[in-house]
């Protein structure tokens, strides 16, 4: 496991980075299953990871983290451009200098009695135009074999890179060195000096202090979204939150879509969805990340740039995600599930009942009478989207697959109808600026309260995000552009007696039939003061035995409730400044002015 690797920068920077730690030893990853079971011997000795019962669930883990480590954190995230207005009022800003300074601090020594493991990715099929390559430094194995799952790992990566080839260097440490002889914790980690900083102008990233998912997996949410999109911003193209699947229809035609949808509202769901409408299939492309960069023919061509899934655990099940289920049968990594007693995991929604003999995320003994949970809210799952019974084809392709549409969508419990199509791309980039969800009790914040997360990027944009919006609305503007169509989707609506009134899961299927033959030009459409809906025959709803008054509260264009809607959104633009697109302020404009005319019309 030595470097193969002849490019300066990589050798220059590994240099450099091993000066400041202080690492005991040095290793190039290569990414192969010797590397993965070399780096699992480790994690068994040193009680970080438990085998899982190999009849059960072939070469797959269990990691229990800290109890102080079990999720992303915000409130450490950074964004050091030169200037604050860069960052934005979305943001943590922290001045690149200091920052500069508080970071060497921290990293020097920081891995002592530890090795450095140097991890060359590829987010995105090797050698595709839209992909892009990063390089990991970590001195954390569990890192390392979630990123072999994660992304491409290995010497093609460096064989790509060549000898003056560019990548995004990517620095994290647990932030815990060893002394002499020191005994290590089974999940090293330092809760109280935590520090996850993004240089957009150098796109550069440092991660001090947490082991744990978006902290440290760094080529996901730090480089995937934050730094690409800032790289995207520069160079013309998109990086975004967002699943990306694949439709046929019983004729045998192919569309693909993208979605947006923040946390909480079931992304890995609906790209590995089972349609409930006969003939109908959904294959999956990504469930999390979505690069798309315009073709020659104008078209934006996506590829998912994972190869992974990190999945929230509770909740999955046969049910509500048999594919998810499925895909994870081997060669995964769980992370703070509970333990069964034959040697297997068990999350809360995986079954209607617990079994007995729980251990839980915290490796106490469990019962359901216990008064938490077994496994962490955050539990999660790493398993390779190859081995998804539904993966397409072409997830693979270099080229893209070209997007039809995309959705947005959030959780409301009212106001928002089922689906609403934009009459252009400015329309649909206003729907993506004012996505929100309804508070959960699982985030900060009044229950009910609504929490804005604009086309699912508020922790994940690298840049203002007013400015995102700009660019946005600035992609149409390519000569020859082909923009796909959008569509605010909400699956989440609530009647009177805080029932959901839309059934959900396979049956969402009837909005992504409606959407595909809307971008095919055969679906009729309503033209409403929001936008464009369809008819309850497109949706089928005679079918489905819903309650007559759900049907017509699914669909209802609620005149009071937008327009208290947009008192919301004009607010939340406020807090954008000088910043905000004048297109986004017209589209407000001009959604009041319609929807006061339908007041009219009707009264
Ligand atoms: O993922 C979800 N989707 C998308 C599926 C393709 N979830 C789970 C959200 C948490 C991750 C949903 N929950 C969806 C949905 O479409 N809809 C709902 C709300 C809902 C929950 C339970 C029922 C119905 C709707 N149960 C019954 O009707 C019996
Ligand atoms: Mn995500």
């Amino acid at each position: 496991m030595s470097s193969s690797s002849t490019n300066k920068k990589l050798l220059n920077w590994v240099d450099d980075m091993t000066a400041l730690c202080q690492p005991d030893n040095v290793v190039w990853c290569d990414g192969s299953d010797a590397e993965w079971q070399a780096m699992w011997e480790l994690m068994l000795d040193s009680g970080t990871a438990i085998k899982l019962n190999e009849d059960k669930r072939p070469n797959s883990y269990l990691v229990r983290s800290d109890p102080a480590d079990v999720a992303r954190v915000e409130e450490r995230t950074f964004i050091c451009s030169e200037k604050e207005q860069d960052a934005g009022p979305t943001n943590n800003w922290a001045n690149p200098v200091e920052m500069q300074h508080t970071l060497k601090g921290l990293f020097s020594g920081c891995m002592k009695g530890r090795t450095l493991y140097v991890i060359p990715f590829s987010m995105g099929p090797i050698g595709s135009d839209i992909a892009q390559i990063g390089v990991e430094l970590t001195d954390s194995p569990y890192v390392v074999t979630n990123m072999h799952i994660m992304a491409r790992v290995g010497q093609a990566v460096l064989d790509a890179l060549g000898d003056d080839g560019d990548f995004v260097p990517c620095l994290h440490s647990v932030g815990l060195p060893l002394e002499q002889g020191q005994h290590d914790a089974a999940w090293p980690c330092n809760p109280d000096n935590r520090y996850i900083v993004h240089y957009p102008e150098s796109r550069e990233i440092w991660s001090f202090g947490s082991g744990y998912g978006g902290n440290a997996l760094l080529g996901k949410k730090c480089f995937a979204l934050r730094i690409a999109s800032s790289m995207a911003r520069d160079e013309g193209w998109l990086a975004e939150h967002m699943l990306i699947l694949k439709l046929t229809n019983p004729e045998g035609d192919v569309k693909y879509i993208a979605g947006a949808f923040p946390s909480a509202c079931g992304k890995t769901n609906l790209a590995m969805l089972k349609p409930t409408i006969l003939g109908w299939k959904v294959e999956t492309i990504g469930d999390d990340i979505c690069w798309m960069k315009f073709g020659e023919d104008g078209q934006l061509y996506a590829i998912n740039p994972e190869a992974g899934f990190f999945g929230v655990a509770p909740g999955t099940s046969m049910g509500s995600n048999a594919n998810a289920m499925l895909t994870m049968k081997e060669n995964s990594i769980f992370t703070n599930v509970a333990l069964t007693d034959d040697g297997d995991v068990w999350w809360e929604g995986m079954t209607d009942e617990a079994p007995a003999n729980l251990t839980d995320w915290k490796g106490n003994a469990w019962t359901p009478e216990s008064e938490h949970s077994a496994a962490h809210g955050n539990a999660r799952f790493t398993t390779h989207a190859a081995q998804c019974p539904v993966i397409a084809d072409e997830w693979n392709d270099p080229k893209g697959v070209p997007i039809s549409a995309i959705l947005m969508g959030g959780r409301r419990a009212s106001v928002i109808p089922l689906v609403t199509e934009a009459t252009d791309w400015n329309h649909g980039t206003f729907f993506g600026t004012f996505v929100a969800s309804e508070m959960t009790a699982a985030a900060a914040g009044k229950i009910g309260q609504l929490r804005r997360d604009p086309m699912a990027m508020l922790p994940f944009c690298g840049y203002n995000m007013a400015d995102y919006w700009g660019h946005w609305l600035q992609m149409a503007e390519k000569e020859n552009a082909k923009m796909p169509n959008i569509y605010y989707v909400n699956w989440f609506r609530k009647n009177e007696a805080g029932k959901f009134m839309w059934p959900g899961f396979g049956e969402n299927s009837r909005v992504l039939k409606w959407i595909f033959e809307r971008c095919s030009g055969t679906a009729d459409a309503v033209e409403t003061a929001i936008g464009n809906m369809p008819t309850l025959d497109d949706i089928g709803f005679s079918e489905m035995g819903l309650a007559e008054d759900d049907i017509a509260n699914l669909m209802h264009v609620d005149v009071d409730g937008w327009l208290s809607e947009l008192d919301g959104i004009e607010a939340y633009y406020a807090t954008f400044g000088e910043h905000l697109p004048v297109k986004l302020t017209e589209q407000v404009n001009q959604l009041r002015e319609k929807l006061q005319g339908s007041k009219q019309n009707v009264a």
